[in-house]
């Protein structure tokens, strides 16, 4: 028997030096160290040895099965070892070659522009009031003083979105912010109605007209909106206000000047310029000659739509403006078509 376990030993140790891969290997333990291996039988076979023998032998038995595994468990290791360095050879990464570089974004112009002006007006004690762009005939028009049929809307044509069973309030895209002002006070003076807050709030927002697209005139193109109403507020408020907008917004020594206009909604109402980036006041083709930009208008709110906001024109004044931001971006980045904004050309977008 001790023979048996010898020859055991000797053919399993010679038969694992052949064992290249874990299948092989497993096959190997099957064979050896499995239950119906020959080492196995022989630990059965024990049982019918004499009382004298069979420590000896059960000893010896034990002893092979143990460097049986041990030498199982160094091969398994090796093979382990072997398969990581064959990886490690076939795949190498090479940390030298340079990463991709990856595009940055960036914000549009316009919002930066939009942006810079909440700045500057929050600064000024401005907060920013979002109005609704889906608007009414009624806030967009009639509560604004542009009665049904008033010549003064011919200026502002809209896209009509719904207008069977509505009558006279057909649903628009609003085409300019102005109808915020009647949303934003009405809102305000139902708070208190008695004694209804002041207010100081920018309507920024997408607005839509439908006209003939030029370089400086876009169907959508937004606009913010500025309002202001307290008791005692007055023209010069209005002036002084805009006038350091320009000032922060393009420099201390920017000139600006109001021209008399009409607004059915203001009264007074007034155009604001700035002067010519470009001539500096001399007259270009930028300024067609004027030597003037128009950025927005503005005036005193009209005592109607104070009333129409909830705010007794016996007690309140206001003032109002309406600001284009993309002619604003258009001056500070010298921009000759308005076109170029939605158009979405990386040429184009990639210079902000
Ligand atoms: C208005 O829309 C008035 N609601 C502004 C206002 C508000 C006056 C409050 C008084 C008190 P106007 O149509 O001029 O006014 O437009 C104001 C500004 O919006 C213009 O100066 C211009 O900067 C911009 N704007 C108007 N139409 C277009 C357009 N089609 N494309 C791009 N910008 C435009």
């Amino acid at each position: 028997m001790l023979d048996k376990l010898k020859e055991i030993e000797t053919t399993a140790l010679a038969a694992l030096e052949k064992v290249q891969d874990e299948s092989a290997l497993e096959a190997w333990r099957v064979t050896y160290l499995g239950r119906s291996s020959a080492l196995m039988n022989l630990f059965g076979a024990l049982g019918a040895l004499s009382k004298e023998e069979r420590p000896r032998l059960g000893q010896a038995a034990n002893q092979v099965k143990k460097a049986l595994e041990a030498a199982f468990a160094d091969r398994a290791a090796a093979l382990k070892a072997a398969a990581l360095q064959r990886s490690l050879a076939g795949e190498r990464l090479d940390v030298t070659l340079p990463g991709r570089p990856l595009p940055r974004g960036r914000l549009h112009p316009d919002t930066q522009t939009l942006r810079e002006i909440y700045r500057v007006f929050g600064e000024m004690g401005f907060q920013v009031y979002r109005a609704r762009e889906v608007e009414t005939d009624e806030y967009n028009y009639q509560l604004l003083n542009f009665p049904i049929g008033h010549p003064a809307r011919d200026m502002q044509d809209t896209y009509f979105l719904e207008a069977e069973g509505r009558g006279d309030n057909p649903l628009l895209l609003r085409t300019h912010t102005s109808p915020g002002q009647i949303r934003s006070m009405r809102e305000f003076s139902a708070m208190n109605p008695a004694d209804p807050p002041p207010v100081r709030i920018i309507l920024p927002g997408m607005c839509y007209r439908y006209e003939q697209v030029t370089t400086r005139h876009e169907t959508q193109f937004d606009q913010v909106e500025g309002l202001a109403v307290g008791p005692g507020i007055t023209f010069s408020d209005l002036k002084g206000t805009l006038a350091d907008f320009a000032r922060r917004m393009f420099g201390q020594s920017v000139r600006t000047r109001f021209r008399a206009s009409h607004f059915p909604f203001t009264e007074p109402s007034a155009e604001f310029d700035v002067e010519c980036f470009l001539c500096g006041g001399t007259g270009c083709g930028v300024c067609k000659g004027a030597g003037w930009l128009e950025i927005g208008g503005c005036g005193m709110v009209h005592p109607v739509v104070l009333q129409n906001g909830g705010y007794d024109p016996a007690r309140y004044t206001g003032f109002a403006f309406g600001l284009g931001p993309q002619r604003i971006a258009m001056l500070r980045h010298r921009i000759e078509d308005i076109r170029y904004f939605w158009q979405n050309d990386l040429r184009f977008l990639e210079q902000f």
